[in-house]
Order: C-alpha cells, then sequence, then structure tokens
C-alpha cells in the first residue's frame, strides 16, 4: 500500500518476514502513531496475533505462516526429533491465538505440512518457501478480488463497509476495500461510507486512514448510522469482509456485520462478501460450527485515543465496575448474501454448490 507518514510516500505490505524476524505495522496504534514492529521468534508473533497489533483474516493468515517459518529457524540446531516436536508445539501456539479466521489455521496446516519432509535443513527451507508463497498468494488474491469486485461498482456509486477488510487486514489491497481501490484508481466517483466498528474502532482507526491514505472519498459513520443512510436512499452497495465462511455460504465477519446484512435486505441494497477461497471453510458445513472469539470486556469499557494534546492514551466510558460482553464477531446467515467477491469470481446462490464448485471438490471428497 502507498503510505504518506510525514510528507514521505513508501510503499508497504502490512507484514514480511526478515530471516528469522518477522516485520508489521503496529495496528494498534493507527492512525495516531506508525510504527513498524520487529519480533524475533514465533512466541512474539503469536502475542502480536493476539493482542491484535497485526489483525484481519489475511493478515493473521500470513503471520501465523511466518510463525511457523520462524519457528522452524528457531529449531536450526536440534536434532530431526526435536525439530519436530518444537514446530508442533509453536503451531499449537499458534492456534490458540485468535479462534474465528479460518485462514490463520490453514497458513498453519501448509507450513507444517511443507516442514514435514527431507532433513532438518530442508524442512527449514520448505516452512520458509511455504511462508513466503502463502504471503505471494494473499498479494494475488486481493488483485483478483479487486478486479472481479470493480465489475459491481458503477459510477457514483455509494458504498458502505464495516470494520477494516482493507490493505492493512490482509498482505496489501485488501479484500471489501480491494474493489473499491480498483474502482476509485479507474476514475469511478464513488463514495464509501465506513463504519465505526466498536469497540476496538477498526472503521475508524484503520478504514478511514487508508480511505484517506487512497484519496477515496469517504466518511466515517457511527455503527448505528447505517440503516439511517440506506432508509434515506444514500448507499447503493454493501460490501464487507470474511473470517470464515461455511460450506453453505454462512458468514463470520466483525460483530455488526449481520444487522448491515438484514438492514440491506430491508432496504432492498446487495450485500456481497469478499474473501478469497483461503477464508472458506468446507469442513465447517453451517454457520452453527464457527467459533465466535470473546473478548476482553475492558474493550468495551475502555477506549484508546488521543487528547486535545495529542497525548496517546485509555480513557473509561463506562462507570467502574460495568458488567460488559464482547463478542468479536457474528454469522450472517447465506440468505442475506447476494454474492461472494473472490479471487476466482463472484459466487452466486446456491451457495453450497458454487462454493464446491469453486474449490474444486466433488460430492463426498470433503477432504
Ligand atoms: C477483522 C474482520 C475483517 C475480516 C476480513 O476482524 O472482521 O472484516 O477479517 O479480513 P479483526 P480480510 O480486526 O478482529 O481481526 O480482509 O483479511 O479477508
Amino acid at each position: 500500500m502507498r503510505i504518506n507518514i510525514n510528507g514521505k510516500t513508501q510503499e508497504l505490505w502490512t507484514l514480511w518476514r526478515e530471516g528469522v524476524d518477522v516485520k508489521m505495522i503496529d495496528q494498534r496504534l493507527l492512525p495516531h502513531k506508525f510504527e513498524i514492529l520487529t519480533l524475533h521468534c514465533h512466541c512474539e508473533t503469536a502475542e502480536a496475533i493476539r493482542d491484535m497489533a497485526v489483525r484481519g483474516a489475511g493478515a493473521i493468515g500470513v503471520a501465523a505462516g511466518y510463525g511457523i517459518a520462524q519457528a522452524a529457524l528457531e529449531a536450526k540446531g536440534m536434532e530431526l526429533k526435536d525439530f519436530q516436536a518444537f514446530v508442533s508445539e509453536a503451531a499449537n501456539t499458534l492456534q490458540k491465538t485468535r479462534p474465528t479466521a479460518v485462514n490463520l489455521f490453514h497458513a498453519i496446516d501448509r507450513c507444517i505440512k511443507a516442514a514435514s519432509k527431507g532433513s532438518v535443513i530442508e524442512r527449514i527451507a520448505s516452512a520458509c518457501e511455504e511462508a513466503d508463497r502463502i504471503a505471494l498468494d494473499d498479494l494475488e488474491a486481493s488483485k483478483k478480488m479487486g478486479e472481479f469486485g470493480n465489475t459491481l461498482i458503477g459510477d457514483r456509486c455509494r458504498i458502505l463497509t464495516h470494520c477494516n477488510a482493507g490493505a492493512l487486514a490482509f498482505i496489501d489491497n485488501g479484500s471489501a476495500l480491494a474493489p473499491i481501490r480498483v474502482a476509485h484508481r479507474s476514475g469511478k466517483r464513488i463514495f464509501v461510507y465506513a463504519d465505526e466498528t466498536r469497540p476496538r474502532s477498526q472503521g475508524a482507526k484503520l478504514t478511514a486512514w487508508e480511505l484517506k491514505q487512497e484519496g477515496v472519498p469517504y466518511a466515517l459513520i457511527v455503527d448505528n448510522a447505517a440503516g439511517y443512510y440506506m432508509r434515506q436512499g444514500e448507499v447503493d452497495l454493501v460490501i464487507v469482509g470474511a473470517d470464515r465462511i461455511a460450506a453453505n455460504g454462512d458468514t463470520a465477519n466483525k460483530i455488526g456485520t449481520y444487522e448491515k446484512a438484514v438492514l440491506a435486505r430491508e432496504n432492498g441494497l446487495p450485500f456481497y462478501v469478499a474473501a478469497p477461497m483461503t477464508t472458506f471453510d468446507i469442513k465447517c458445513l453451517t454457520g452453527k460450527g464457527i467459533e465466535i472469539e470473546e473478548r476482553n470486556p475492558d474493550e468495551v469499557n475502555w477506549v484508546w485515543g488521543v487528547d486535545e494534546d495529542d497525548v496517546y492514551t485509555k480513557v473509561r466510558i463506562s462507570a467502574e465496575g460495568t458488567t460488559a460482553l464482547n463478542p468479536g464477531f457474528d454469522v450472517t446467515p447465506a440468505r442475506y448474501i447476494t454474492g461472494f467477491i473472490t479471487d476466482v469470481g463472484v459466487l452466486k446462490p446456491p451457495f453450497s454448490r458454487s462454493i464446491r464448485k469453486a474449490l474444486h471438490i466433488e460430492k463426498g471428497n470433503v477432504n
């Protein structure tokens, strides 16, 4: 992504690997501070995923793949048996960071498989190559989603999006924001409504920042204003990302997505989910099988931001001792979804069929 920091323009990925180190934009600090975090081992990378220094389904998939590469490199001098045990333990640590986005599990599986043949040196090389390939695959997938999604966007289209499914949630470009970037760059006069997305405010902190960097006309709105703008006839299209999509098309995405889908249906608006094929979980038959992350209630009771003197600070917004609940995601039933913007094309209902076809899975062969 092209970023302008203090008047200097640079091209950056959300995260990348430099030998054993993983480097990433620290998303906990955006948009107030721009810092690159250096993670020296897989445990530090796991912590960065858990604490959401890196977040978004695609980006945490890449981070988890890099984590396995780091573990393999950390275990360089070990005997084969110890090497295998160390890498498996690292996989276990990384798997426990965040439960909902399936990209994380897919990436770990891919790297573990790559690291399971040959000598220790060969296994290290294969794990690193596979982790780097996952990043490149993601980049390619986001470009394709951008092209396919752009065909759904007309001139003067007004698009509503939820959370951040942009370059920061991916390696670059994003999922939901990829078609928006392509449409804008091709000269279409679009406008984006970015939902704030409480409690972590990824819309306010990350999506608004990305759209500003890209020069896309946009407005930040509070989560409960989406229905108002839809009813006023000021929204033409909704595009969101996804963390896990079941075999029947039921989709887990950031909490509040379900409400937007229901509102879109009520107002006769197309509701699209943009996601690469790596976000589909064919082993999950319906949304009921998707684990929903329950996060710390502190995220509801406290907010981070800068004060009038530009000091980055945390403030409580509820009374001390307030009980809060904090589900990170919800599931939108497939019937509310108009289509999936994927890296292999736009999938239309009936989704059970179009998803299986896109994944090249014949009936009865799910593994
Ligand atoms: C992020 C979120 C995003 C999807 C899309 O949640 O719900 O919409 O992950 O991601 P969180 P992508 O901020 O809690 O990780 O664009 O990578 O497919």
